[in-house]
């Protein structure tokens, strides 16, 4: 008996050691369960031949030694000559000293191909580039098929980046606290920076190389001028040099009155000689530490930041002063376009009336930042007027992957299908066809520069993002920067299969659950157009009674505008006219509150309670049925998950469960304390088929959460 026990325990300690805790993300490289897929690979593969040792071109062999020997359960042998079942890789020059078939490889320099080929009878695989990052790329790409269980026997794949910048915005502050951060604290411990390098940098690096990532700004766009001091520039080098072999750059967030604050300066005045001087000094400074310096990225004017317009300056003259400092080093500056104040009528207008006039201002090497709508990263957003408007600027996407707005990181919200619902929307730019993909990919009005930033997720948390399925989001904004055109569908399937497992039964279940978790999501918070009603500051739980902050742009009441007569913002030109900004094309289809479609209507319409809508409900019953149907799809994803417990392990399994249960109840809060606070206007009951609100409205308005995370 004591044996037993003593067995029992040693093999439980082995269990717990082996489990998951997501740490590896989608990188674990598993064995495949299917035997004979197993056999095929190692048939296929019988070691790596590297054409060279530079830094990048020993992450790629390192990365694919530990894939490939985690996927075909054996030591990878490097090998010096080319032998059957080999895999060749090498930049396009240097790979010619290996083979004599010649490979054509992608004009782009971050594209690369993958090739099954013959080489004087001998069968290999090739991965090429005309660059070494483009090779590590490929390698990425050939252990994300590999995990999939794709089939790579005739392989002849070519693939290049559709956007230049792929940047991760990391909101990070210098005391390590993450600004709308559900992950724990930053990952960049600046305290034992620049000497201690944590190897999670490295394995935060991979990963972000893994989906085409190539640049990254480590600080809050909310930006503190100390970040451009020397000690911290040591700091941030020494960042850099860790993420420098796998392509990543390192970009800063510049504070506009650093100036001031750091030497004393009387002002910040884009236009005064000495203010310009102060940056070229400290651009070239930050260049010693960092060659490969990636540029500034600045948030200006906006929420209190200091910009241009201090000095009665333009964000143009403000954007292109820092672009002349960075210019001589082919640095870029990214100026986002994200500015409100409380003068305006409607919120909605001002990025677009603010940018619109300095179209064709800014230099070359200056691209705005946009976010996807014209608000706030609310749960669902019309695209922002601004897309397809600019002509003469380079207009970058900004999404948000950390779910400030999203139920932060209780909430499963697969993020894919609303990212490609913005991009595919049609900003009749240039004609029909000149959707936002295009605009920012520079194919509908000519652009240099092409981008995508997504504000960061990722903490400290041991499994990077809170919620493990943070990490799809993660993964999903890297993927669509570099293939735009991938479906949600295919990056979900991708994920799961190297987050989980390849069983089919299981891979389609969870696709279904994230399929429908953003939908679900709009439905039990903000549907119908509904917008920005969470709790004030934190932006955790419902609140669309707030309106005690003292800006009224910053109430809940300000954005649905509930009173007797009916809810929503009229965007019309009986109201705020916002829909002036869009092409005639596109204000025409939201224009009339009877045939816009009813995922915006609220957005641009004060419509009536009792209007009608395409189902023969009114708008009060329509408003409750989605709502409830948001707690009902939330419970069958739930349900989904629960089912999967066997084919998942215990670990993850259970942390996706007790998280599921919070989401439910949250779900639930969301449903009844809106849809309570709603009805105090239209006097509307919830029909009796449905579960009742088991509590008052004041109980929803009295809850309070001071130590809400992330703000
Ligand atoms: O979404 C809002 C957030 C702020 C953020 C701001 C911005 C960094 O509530 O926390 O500040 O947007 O994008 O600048």
């Amino acid at each position: 008996m004591k044996r037993f026990y003593f067995f029992a325990v040693l093999l439980l300690c082995s269990l717990s050691t082996l489990a998951e805790d997501g740490y590896e993300l989608w990188m674990r490289y598993k064995k495949p369960t299917d035997i004979a897929m197993l056999n095929t690979y190692r048939s296929i593969f019988s070691g790596i031949v590297s054409s060279s040792q530079s830094p990048t071109m020993l992450a790629a062999s390192e990365e694919l030694k530990k894939g490939l020997g985690g996927i075909l359960d054996k030591k990878i042998l490097v090998q010096s000559q080319v032998q059957s079942g080999s895999l060749v890789i090498g930049n396009s020059t240097e790979i010619r000293k290996l083979i004599k078939t010649s490979i054509a490889v992608p004009e782009n320099k971050e594209g690369f191909i993958i090739k099954s080929i013959m080489e004087n009878n001998k069968r290999i695989t090739v991965i090429s580039s005309s660059s070494d990052i483009g090779v590590l790329y490929g390698a990425f790409h050939l252990l994300r098929m590999l995990q999939s269980n794709a089939k790579v026997n005739a392989l002849d794949i070519s693939s290049s980046p559709a956007l230049q910048l792929r940047l991760l915005n990391h909101w990070d502050n210098l005391n390590r606290h993450v600004e709308r951060g559900y992950a724990g604290i930053a990952l960049w411990n600046w305290h034992t920076l620049p000497d201690y390098k944590d190897p999670r940098y490295t394995d935060y690096a991979r990963a972000n190389a893994s989906i085409g990532i190539n640049g990254v700004t480590v600080t809050n766009v909310n930006a503190n001028a100390i970040t451009l001091t020397k000690p911290y520039l040591e700091k941030i080098a020494a960042l850099a040099d860790i993420f420098r072999p796998y392509g990543i750059k390192v970009f800063l967030t510049a504070r506009f009155s650093a100036p001031i604050e750091l030497d004393r300066f009387k002002t910040a005045d884009p236009l005064n000689d000495a203010v310009k001087q102060w940056w070229k000094q400290k651009t070239a400074e930050i260049y010693q530490y960092i060659p490969d310096f990636g540029g500034f990225l600045v948030k200006a004017n906006s929420e209190g930041q200091p910009g241009p317009q201090n000095y009665k300056r333009t964000h143009a003259d403000g954007a292109n002063m820092l672009a002349d400092a960075v210019a001589p080093f082919g640095g870029k500056v990214v100026w986002r376009a994200f500015v409100y104040n409380p003068e305006s009528d409607d919120r909605f207008k001002q990025a677009y009336d603010e940018f619109m006039p300095l179209d064709g201002q800014f230099r070359n090497n200056v691209l705005v930042q946009v976010k996807n709508g014209p608000i706030d990263f609310q749960p669902r957003e019309p695209f922002s007027p601004l897309f397809g408007a600019m002509k003469k600027t380079p207009v970058m996407m900004e999404f948000q992957i950390t779910q400030e707005y999203l139920g932060q990181s209780t909430h499963l919200v697969y993020e894919a299908p609303m990212f490609k619902e913005v991009l595919n929307a049609d900003t009749y730019g240039k004609g029909k066809g000149s959707t936002v993909a295009k605009v920012i990919a520079g194919k509908v009005h000519e652009s240099p520069l092409t981008g995508m930033s997504g504000v960061s997720n990722i903490g400290n948390d041991r499994n990077w993002t809170g919620h493990l399925f943070g990490q799809a989001n993660w993964y999903a904004f890297g993927r669509l920067a570099w293939d735009l055109d991938l479906s949600s569908e295919k990056i979900a399937d991708e994920w799961i299969r190297q987050t989980f497992t390849n069983e089919p039964q299981v891979v389609n279940n969870i696709s279904k659950i994230m399929m429908k978790s953003h939908e679900a999501l709009v439905n039990y918070m903000t549907p119908m157009g509904l917008a920005h009603i969470m709790g004030n500051g934190h932006h955790y739980g419902p609140a669309p009674w707030s309106n005690n902050l003292g800006r009224p742009d910053w109430n809940p009441v300000y954005y649905h505008k509930a009173d007797s007569l009916g809810i929503g913002f009229d965007r019309t030109p009986k109201g705020s006219n916002a829909l002036a900004q869009f092409a005639p094309e596109v204000s025409k289809q939201w224009l009339d509150p009877t045939t816009c479609d009813e995922k915006y209507l609220l957005w641009f319409h004060h419509a009536s309670w009792s209007q009608k809508m395409k189902s023969g409900n009114t708008l009060w019953n329509e408003l409750v049925d989605h709502y409830y149907q948001g707690v009902t799809e939330m419970r069958e994803m739930k349900n989904q998950w629960k089912s999967l417990s066997k084919q998942i392990d215990t670990e993850r399994h259970n942390h996706v469960m007790m998280l599921l249960n919070i989401q439910e109840k949250e779900a639930v809060w969301w449903r009844n304390a809106c849809l309570l606070y709603f009805q105090t206007f239209s006097k509307m009951p919830i029909p009796a088929h449905f579960e009742q609100p088991d509590k008052p409205l004041d109980y929803y308005k009295s809850l309070r959460f001071p130590y809400a995370p992330g703000n």
